[in-house]
């Protein structure tokens, strides 16, 4: 067994080593495009880039949105980490958003953001993106780029095969990397085989609000569901998901998980499972989970309780799933516009497997299986396969399509994107990404309508390309132009966290629609101030509630005093201002917590334990005006047994 990863491991350091020459030599044989390169991606000061681009943050648990093909950083919106720099997380507001089963949870790692779809096209309403670690998904409203709404999944660990939307946006799904006991249970870890399960979610996405609801699981046996993609056009109504350890293997899964020839990809007919759900084939299953929605008229999250799932037994539901035979471990799933192929890319496999959709229904018609597994039938991978591209690279992850008839794949290992053409199955182009692209993006290009203009390389390794920034260097995008018939790189740019999927839109699908100011008139916080006269601090025992307002220069009240030692005081801060761009911040000498960042027309709230008599004060930590220096108040703190009675103002000598 030893022998056999030492021979894994020195065959990836001669494939990494050998890519690297490579890629030296053909850097510079680039010499001569720099200058086209640049006007290509240079964007005019002033001027604004052609689209947006959201790259998950991997271990940052955030979304960053950078504009193409520029490259520049607009904003890091924070999802499932908390984020000082914008309060998310740390003040009363935000905190549910970051509630589970667990308790709250600080940190979460994101891989996988896409967009709202009608028709199959992307319709720039939000943006899905589900958590790894503890099973969330969580849906940005692209009107403000701003977290709504976080759910878990329930039943499942690892929700990688996450999260990605049908044609209508009619659900966004879940899915489980990890077999666990379902419902989890004391039992040996050597009992994995048979015993342990892997559940597949779809939550549903009502069409006008967004907001997400638990539909139903599917429970299928303990194989590890990798990525996954829905059916696009003609094969709407299916899921496609990568699996791998169909060896069902608990421990040293480089090995032991590697073992059988092909793995599968799981075919899930959800309108099949919808039908079964009608007629009340499910199980009602108790368990527990949050459920955390933004309101952006409280400008307040709550967390309700999920107390249950509806669970179908692929088993006992024929026509719901089938497992396509699919070589080595395959890792990206992805299906082309047309819905017509999907391919499996098996991490360790010599060449790219496509798979016909039209063949996999005549199969089931023909009811021609090789065999079953957990009463699950498979197919016989002749009968399914469309294709394969030969000699396609080494370690294939991830397939984009740009609607011409084209898809471009990474290669991990060999370190490259490849560009190849569906239904004849040939090698168009081949360009080194620097170094070890995860996954890829070309905007739309997962959905049936791809703008195939440009194509972002995620990569995982970037060892010489930028200056050195101590042991750990920055994870890097590339950004190639695929317009002609060779790909062209442009650009690289540096990126937060690890990304691994991205989604891209064109700018003028979002843009117009950003909001500007939350209306003051529409705050139904309760804490909110909307108008000077209702400042106030108001004592409740030990708690003294603040309503404060910001408007350029000041706050009302800027001078407090009767607060004592041992009171938890609770600044509820409206910004009173309705003009774009102008948020005020706040912050207490001392508070064990963050700032807050107000939107005009928005209220934050945060909590300030003083521990020492004195006079405290607090500013304003964004600038918002020539006077922002002058944006300050003090808080007087007496001792515990004081006297001194509350009192607040404003401009009194
Ligand atoms: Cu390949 Cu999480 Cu999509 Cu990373 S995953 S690369
Ligand atoms: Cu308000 Cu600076």
């Amino acid at each position: 067994m030893k022998n056999t990863i030492k021979i894994t491991l020195g065959f990836i350091a001669i494939a990494l080593t050998f890519s690297s020459c490579n890629n030296s030599k053909s850097s510079e044989s680039k010499g001569g495009l720099s200058s086209s390169a640049a006007e290509q991606v240079y964007v005019k000061p002033g001027d604004h880039d052609e689209f947006y681009a959201f790259l998950s943050g991997g271990f940052s648990g955030q979304l960053s949105v950078y504009g193409l093909p520029s490259g520049r950083l607009f904003k890091v919106i924070p999802v499932f980490s908390q984020d000082p720099e914008k309060a998310y997380g740390y003040n009363e507001e935000t905190k549910p958003m970051l509630m589970t089963s667990y308790g709250e949870i600080p940190w979460g790692d994101a891989h996988h953001p896409d967009i709202s779809q009608t028709n199959g096209v992307l319709d720039g309403r939000w943006i899905f993106i589900n958590e790894n670690n503890t099973p969330r998904i969580a849906r940005i409203d692209l009107s403000n780029f701003e977290t709504s709404e976080i759910i878990e999944i329930p039943n499942s660990a690892g929700n990688h095969s996450s999260s990605y939307v049908t044609d209508n946006t009619e659900y966004v799904i879940a899915g489980t990397r990890f077999g666990i006991p379902i419902p989890q249970r004391d039992i040996s870890i050597k009992d994995y085989k048979g015993n342990f399960k892997g559940a597949l979610s779809f939550i549903k996405v009502d069409k006008d609000s967004g907001q997400m609801d638990l539909s139903f699981q599917i429970l299928m046996p303990g194989f590890d569901y990798d990525k996954a993609h829905p059916g696009r056009g003609k094969s709407d109504g299916w899921f496609f998901y990568t699996t791998y350890n169909t060896e069902e293997a608990n421990s040293l899964l480089e090995v032991n998980a590697s073992q059988n020839d092909k793995d599968f990809i799981a075919a899930v007919n959800w309108k099949k499972a919808e039908e079964y759900i009608k007629v009340g084939k499910f199980k009602t299953m108790p368990t527990k989970y949050a459920h955390n929605i933004y309101n952006d008229e409280t400008h307040s999250a709550t967390t309700t309780w999920g107390t249950s799932v509806k669970v179908l037994d692929p088993a006992e539901c024929p026509g719901l799933v089938y497992f396509l035979p699919t070589p080595k471990s395959p890792h990206g799933c992805d299906v082309d516009p047309t819905g017509e192929y999907i391919v499996g890319s098996g991490k360790l496999a010599a060449s790219l497997t496509v798979h016909s959709f039209t063949k996999m229904l005549d199969a089931i018609k023909n009811k021609k299986f090789a065999g079953e597994a957990y009463g699950i039938p498979i197919l016989n991978f002749e009968d399914v396969l469309a294709g394969t591209v030969e000699q396609p690279g080494l370690g294939p992850l991830h397939t984009e399509f740009d609607g011409k008839g084209n898809a471009y794949t990474t290669f991990f290992i060999s370190s490259e994107v490849v560009k190849w053409k569906l239904g004849t199955w040939e090698i168009l182009d081949r360009q080194p990404a620097f170094y070890s692209p995860g996954h890829l993006m070309i905007p739309g290009g997962n959905s049936q309508k791809p703008f195939g203009k440009y194509l972002v390389s995620m990569n995982k390794i970037t060892k010489d390309r930028y200056l050195p920034t101590g042991p750990e260097v920055c994870q890097s995008a590339q950004l190639f132009d695929i317009s002609g018939d060779k790909m062209k790189l442009l650009l690289d740019f540096p990126t937060i966290g690890e990304p691994h999927y991205a989604a891209g839109i064109p700018a003028d699908l979002v843009a117009p629609k950003s909001r500007k100011i939350f209306k003051l008139e529409e705050n139904k916080h309760p804490y909110a101030t909307t108008n000077d006269a209702d400042t106030k601090v108001v004592r409740d025992g030990k708690n003294v509630h603040v309503y404060i307002t910001t408007i350029r220069s000041h706050f009302n009240p800027d001078n407090i005093e009767g607060i004592k030692v041992g009171d938890k005081v609770f600044f509820h801060v409206t910004n009173m201002e309705q003009d774009y761009d102008v948020p005020h911040g706040m912050s207490m000498i001392g508070a064990n917590t963050s700032e807050v960042l107000v939107m005009p027309g928005q209220t934050e709230t945060f909590v300030w334990e003083p521990k020492q008599v004195g006079v405290w004060p607090f500013y304003c930590t964004d600038f918002c005006s020539a006077l922002h220096q002058e944006m300050q108040g003090y808080v007087r703190v007496s001792p515990e047994n004081s006297n001194i009675p509350l009192s607040w103002s404003l401009g009194e000598e």
